[in-house]
C-alpha cells in the first residue's frame, strides 16, 4: 500500500430506483476524503446489481479500505450480502460500517466477521482519519481515533466519541461522483424535479424513542444563510431542481435562527416538504408566517406521536397533544399540510393507548381534513442503544413479549435480517401485539388511507382515489374498521403509494 488512501463507499439498496434520492451520507463523507484522498460511491439504489458493481470497482482500482452505510430494517440484509463477498474475495480489504445501524448496535455489528471497524455517529473525521491510518503506517494511531470502535485481542474496543460538528466542507457537495445527479431528481407532488437535500445536522430534542438522539445526544447546528443560499442554488440553477425535501432531522429551530433561512427559501421559491415540530411551528409570529407562505412550504412532517400527555412526557417529547390540535388548525390556515406521525401499540396500556389514538385522528381530520397521518407502531430502541449520556437515565419498564418473556435484541447483523426483526425496526410490528390488535391496527390505516387519499400519490388515477374514498366512508363514519375485505381488493388493484416505506 502506499500514496493517498483510496475508499470504496457503499449505499446498500434499500427502495426502488425511482424512490432513489441524493445518497447525502456517502457525499458528505466523500467530500471529506478526497480532500487528501480519492474515493468513488456505488448506490445500490440505482445501480440495482450492487455486488456485480461493487467487485467491478474492487477489480479496476485500488483500495485501502471499503465503507458500507447502514440503516436498521431493510438495509441489513443488502449489506451483509456485499460486505460477506468482499470479505471472501478480498480477505485483505478492510470494511467499515457507518450510519445509524452501526452507531445504535455497534456490537452486534462488530460481531459479524466481515466488519471490522465501526463509526459512531458522524464521520467526516474519522473516516479519513481512520482510512489514512489504514493505508500507511505511521498515520495517527487507531486507538486514538475518535468515535471508532474496532477489534482488539478478541474483544471490541470502543473509542471515545468526538465531538459533535456541523461538517461544512465549503464546498457544494461532489453530486458528479453519482454520474448524472439530475436522474436522483424526482416527480413528487411537490414538483417535477424535487431534489432531497439535508442543510442542518443533529436535533436538539432528546425524546428517548429517536435514533436521532441516539445518534447526536441533543446537539444540532444550523447552516449559515449563506451556505443554505449556495447549495439549493447549485440544485435550482446547476441541476434544475424545482421543489425540495429536506431530510434535515428537524427543519424549523428557534424563530430568530430561522428568519435568514425562510428568507433564502422565500427568494427561491421551490415548493418545499420537511420535519417540523409542533411548538416550534406555534411559536412563529405572523411575519414569519408571512415568510413561510412566501417560501412555498406545502407541507410538514409532525411527530404528534400520542394524544396522551403522559406517554409524551415519558418518552421526552417535549410537546402537548393540544399543541398537536393546534399546529392542525394553524397549518390548515397557512395552507401548509400536517403530516403526523403517530405510535400506537406501546408495551404499556397498549390497547387503550392505540383506540385512544384512533380517536385523536379522527378528531384532527375534523380539524384539518388535509392532515396526512402516519401511524407506526411504537418500538423503542434497547438501553444499550441510547446515547452514552442517556443510558441507565430514565430507566424505563423492561419490554416483555406476549408471554411475559423479556426481548431479547438480535446479536448479530444475520438476526437483524429476520422478519419480525425487520418489522421492528421499520416500526411495523412489535413482540407485544397480539394477531388481533395488529389486524385491527392495520385495517383502522386501511380504512382511513381509503377514505382519505394521500395527496403524495401520483400514481393512482384520481378516479379511483375518488371511488376508494366512497367505498370507505361508511365505514370511517361509523367505525367499522374491522376486516375491509372490499377495500383490500380495490386497493391490491389501485396499490395506494404509502410515503412512510418510499419516502415522498
Ligand atoms: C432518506 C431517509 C430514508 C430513505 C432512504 C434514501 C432514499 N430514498 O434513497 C428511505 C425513505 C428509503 C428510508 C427508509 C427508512 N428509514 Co430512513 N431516513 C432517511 C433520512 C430522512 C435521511 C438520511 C440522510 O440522508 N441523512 C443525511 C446524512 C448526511 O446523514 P446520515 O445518514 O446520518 O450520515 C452520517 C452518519 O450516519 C455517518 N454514516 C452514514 N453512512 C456511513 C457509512 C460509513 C462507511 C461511515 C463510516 C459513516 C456513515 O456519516 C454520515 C455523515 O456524517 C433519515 C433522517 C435523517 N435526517 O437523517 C431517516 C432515518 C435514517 N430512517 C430511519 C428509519 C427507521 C427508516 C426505516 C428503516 C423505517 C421507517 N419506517 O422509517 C425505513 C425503511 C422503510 C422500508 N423500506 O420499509 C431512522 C433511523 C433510526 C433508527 N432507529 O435506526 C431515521 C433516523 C429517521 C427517524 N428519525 O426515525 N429512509
Amino acid at each position: 500500500m502506499g500514496g493517498s488512501p483510496r475508499t470504496l463507499l457503499i449505499n446498500p439498496t434499500i427502495t426502488s430506483r425511482s424512490s432513489a434520492r441524493f445518497p447525502l451520507a456517502l457525499l458528505n463523507l466523500a467530500a471529506a476524503l478526497d480532500r487528501n484522498g480519492h474515493s468513488q460511491i456505488i448506490d445500490g439504489n440505482v445501480d440495482r446489481d450492487l455486488i456485480g458493481a461493487t467487485l467491478a470497482a474492487i477489480e479496476s482500482d485500488r483500495f485501502d479500505a471499503i465503507g458500507v452505510s447502514v440503516m436498521g430494517g431493510p438495509q441489513i440484509a443488502p449489506s451483509i450480502e456485499v460486505s460477506r463477498v468482499i470479505r471472501e474475495r478480498y480477505p485483505q480489504l478492510p470494511i467499515i460500517w457507518g450510519g445509524y445501524f452501526p452507531t445504535l448496535y455497534t456490537d452486534t455489528a462488530l460481531s459479524a466477521p466481515y466488519v471490522d471497524y465501526a463509526i459512531r455517529g458522524q464521520a467526516e473525521e474519522s473516516l479519513p482519519e481512520l482510512v489514512a491510518a489504514l493505508a500507511r503506517p505511521g498515520a495517527p494511531a487507531i486507538a486514538n481515533i475518535g468515535s471508532l470502535s474496532w477489534k482488539h485481542d478478541g474483544s471490541v474496543v470502543h473509542n471515545p466519541n468526538r465531538r459533535f460538528s456541523l461538517g461544512d466542507s465549503g464546498i457544494v457537495l461532489p453530486y458528479e461522483k453519482l454520474g448524472d445527479p439530475r436522474r436522483y431528481l424526482a416527480r413528487t407532488f411537490l414538483g417535477e424535479r424535487t431534489a432531497a437535500h439535508q442543510a442542518a445536522i443533529g436535533c436538539r430534542f432528546r425524546c428517548t424513542f429517536c435514533g436521532v438522539n441516539a445518534m447526536f445526544g441533543g446537539m444540532t447546528a444550523l447552516p449559515t444563510a449563506k451556505r443554505l443560499e449556495r447549495d439549493l442554488s447549485y440544485l435550482k440553477y446547476e441541476l434544475g431542481a424545482d421543489s425540495i425535501q429536506f431530510f434535515d432531522h428537524n427543519f424549523f429551530d428557534r424563530e430568530v435562527d430561522m428568519i435568514p433561512l425562510l428568507e433564502v427559501m422565500a427568494k427561491l421559491e421551490m415548493p418545499w416538504w420537511c420535519y417540523a415540530r409542533s411548538d416550534a411551528l406555534l411559536n412563529l409570529s405572523e411575519s414569519t408566517w408571512e415568510l413561510v407562505r412566501k417560501s412555498r412550504l406545502r407541507m410538514a412532517y409532525v411527530g404528534a406521536e400520542s394524544p396522551s400527555g403522559a406517554m409524551l412526557k415519558e418518552i421526552r417529547k417535549g410537546t402537548r397533544p393540544d399543541q398537536t390540535l393546534q399546529v392542525a388548525e394553524l397549518c390548515r390556515k397557512n395552507g401548509v399540510i400536517p403530516e403526523l406521525s403517530f405510535m400506537v401499540a406501546p408495551p404499556q396500556n397498549t390497547l387503550e393507548e392505540t383506540e385512544h389514538t384512533f380517536e385523536f385522528i379522527r378528531e384532527l381530520k375534523r380539524i384539518n381534513p388535509a392532515s396526512e397521518i402516519i401511524v407506526y407502531i411504537y418500538t423503542p430502541l434497547p438501553e444499550s442503544s441510547k446515547h452514552e449520556k442517556d443510558r441507565g437515565k430514565h430507566a424505563s419498564m423492561p419490554l416483555l413479549d406476549l408471554h411475559g418473556e423479556p426481548v431479547v435484541f438480535p446479536s448479530s447483523p444475520e438476526e437483524w435480517t429476520e422478519r419480525r426483526w425487520v418489522d421492528y425496526a421499520c416500526h411495523a410490528d412489535a413482540p407485544w401485539l397480539t394477531d388481533e390488535l395488529r389486524r385491527h391496527i392495520q385495517d383502522f390505516v386501511t380504512v382511513l388511507r381509503c377514505r382519505f387519499p394521500t395527496v403524495q400519490d401520483l400514481r393512482s388515477p384520481s378516479w379511483a382515489k375518488r371511488g376508494l374514498s366512497a367505498m370507505a366512508s361508511w365505514r370511517y363514519r361509523r367505525r367499522q374498521y374491522d376486516r375491509p375485505w372490499e377495500l383490500n381488493l380495490a386497493n391490491r388493484l389501485v396499490r395506494l403509494r404509502m410515503p412512510q416505506v418510499s419516502g415522498l
